[in-house]
C-alpha cells in the first residue's frame, strides 16, 4: 500500500507541498493538471514540470486524478472519436512521466454532490453533508450556484463553472441516454483506450457515483457490485479497474465495502483507494465525519483489514475531511484533518501487520 494525498497545485491549493511532505508516510501526491479543458490532449511539458515541482519534495507523482472525460464520450456523439483521440494522447504523455493510475469517473453532467459544504457540528467542526429530500424539487441550476457559493472561494473539483454552463442543453441531449446506452458509451471508451494504457503502463481505475444513485434523471452506472463487476468485465484488462471509494459506494448502505474490496482486490482490479468514513443521519442522509470509525458508521478496521488481506500494493488517500482548528481551505480539502486522517490509516494499517 501506498499512501498518497491529493494536491490541487500552487495557484489552487492553500495546502503546499512542503506541509503535505511533514505528514509521516506520505509517499506521494494525486495530482492533476487543472488548467487544460477537458477533451484536450495534457502537454507533456506541463506534466513533466508537475512531476519535477512534486518530486522536488520527496514526493512522487504516479497517480492522477482526474482525467476528466469529455461530455460527448459520456452521450456517445459522433464528435467522440476526437476526444478519445486526444485522451489516448494523454495517457501516452502521463506514461512517459512515469504516471501509473488515472483516476476518471463516468457521470453525466455533474460529478460529486453534497447538499451542504459547510455544516457546523457540535464541536464546532465543518464537515459537508446530504440530504436527498433537500435535491428532490431542486433546480439543478440552483444547486450549482449553492455548491458554487459554498466553497470558499475555491474551485469545487468536478464542479468547474464552464463545464457546467451548458446544463439545459446538456439536460436535453441525455434525454436518449438509459444506462444500457452509458454502458455502451463507457465500453466503447474502454475499448478504444485501454490498448494504449497496456502499452504504456497506465492502468485506468473508474470512480463510483457520488452519491451513487441516480439524480435529476440522469443515468448514473457505477453504483454497486453488480454493475461494478459488469464494467470490469466491458474490456478484460487488469489496465481497466476501480477507484474504491468507501464514502461515495458506502453511502448506499446497502454497499458492504470491506466485502467488495475483497471481491474485486482479489481479481486485482482494484489500483486506487479513497478511504473516508461518513456518518448516516437517516435514509439518504448522511454527513462525512472524521475518519475514526467511532465517528461514523463505517468500521474503519475492516476497511483497512480487506485490504491488507488482498495484499494491496495500489494506492491509498485520505479522502474528504471536515474542517477544523479555524482552517480556511477548499471544502472537503484541508490539510489538517486529511493528516489526522493518514496518520489513523498508517495506525490501523502497522496495527494489522503486526498482529498479522
Ligand atoms: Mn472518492
Amino acid at each position: 500500500m501506498k499512501m498518497t494525498f491529493r494536491w490541487f497545485g500552487e495557484k489552487d491549493d492553500s495546502v503546499t507541498l512542503d506541509q503535505i511532505r511533514q505528514i509521516p508516510g506520505v509517499s506521494g501526491i494525486v495530482g492533476a493538471l487543472y488548467d487544460v479543458p477537458v477533451g484536450d490532449v495534457w502537454p507533456i511539458e506541463k506534466i513533466l514540470d508537475l512531476k519535477k515541482k512534486v518530486e522536488s519534495y520527496g514526493l512522487e507523482l504516479e497517480v492522477i486524478e482526474s482525467v476528466n472525460v469529455h461530455e460527448d464520450i459520456k452521450l456517445g456523439l459522433p464528435t467522440r472519436d476526437r476526444y478519445i483521440e486526444n485522451y489516448k494522447e494523454t495517457i501516452k504523455n502521463l506514461g512517459k512521466a512515469g504516471v501509473k493510475v488515472v483516476c476518471y469517473n463516468f457521470m453525466p453532467v455533474f460529478d460529486w454532490i453534497r447538499t451542504n459544504l459547510n455544516e457546523k457540528l457540535p464541536d464546532g467542526s465543518y464537515v459537508m453533508s446530504y440530504d436527498e429530500d433537500k435535491i428532490r424539487g431542486i433546480d439543478p441550476l440552483k444547486l450549482i450556484e449553492d455548491m458554487d457559493k459554498g466553497s470558499n472561494g475555491f474551485i469545487l473539483p468536478g464542479w468547474e463553472l464552464d463545464r457546467l454552463k451548458e446544463l439545459r442543453m446538456l439536460f436535453d441531449m441525455y434525454k436518449d441516454v438509459d444506462e444500457e446506452k452509458l454502458f455502451d458509451n463507457l465500453k466503447y471508451f474502454l475499448e478504444n483506450i485501454i490498448p494504449t494504457c497496456e502499452e504504456y503502463d497506465v492502468k485506468m481505475a473508474i470512480h463510483p457515483d457520488d452519491p451513487p444513485w441516480s439524480l435529476f434523471g440522469l443515468p448514473r452506472i457505477v453504483t454497486c457490485k453488480e454493475n461494478l463487476e459488469r464494467i470490469v468485465n466491458l474490456v478484460d484488462s487488469p489496465y481497466n479497474g476501480l477507484t474504491l471509494c468507501s464514502g461515495s459506494l458506502g453511502s448506499n448502505p446497502e454497499n458492504n465495502i470491506p466485502e467488495l474490496i475483497r471481491y474485486f482486490g482479489k481479481m486485482g482490479r482494484i489500483h486506487f483507494g479513497h478511504v473516508r468514513n461518513i456518518k448516516f443521519t437517516g435514509e439518504g442522509k448522511f454527513y462525512e465525519t472524521s475518519h475514526l470509525s467511532s465517528d461514523g458508521s463505517f468500521d474503519m478496521f475492516e476497511i483497512m483489514k480487506a485490504y491488507y488481506d488482498i495484499g494491496f500494493e495500489g494506492y491509498i488517500r485520505p479522502d474528504h475531511g471536515r474542517m477544523i482548528w479555524g482552517e480556511k481551505a477548499r471544502p472537503g480539502y484541508g490539510l489538517y484533518d486529511r493528516a489526522l486522517g493518514v496518520a489513523y490509516l498508517n495506525g490501523l494499517w502497522e496495527a494489522i501487520q503486526k498482529m498479522s
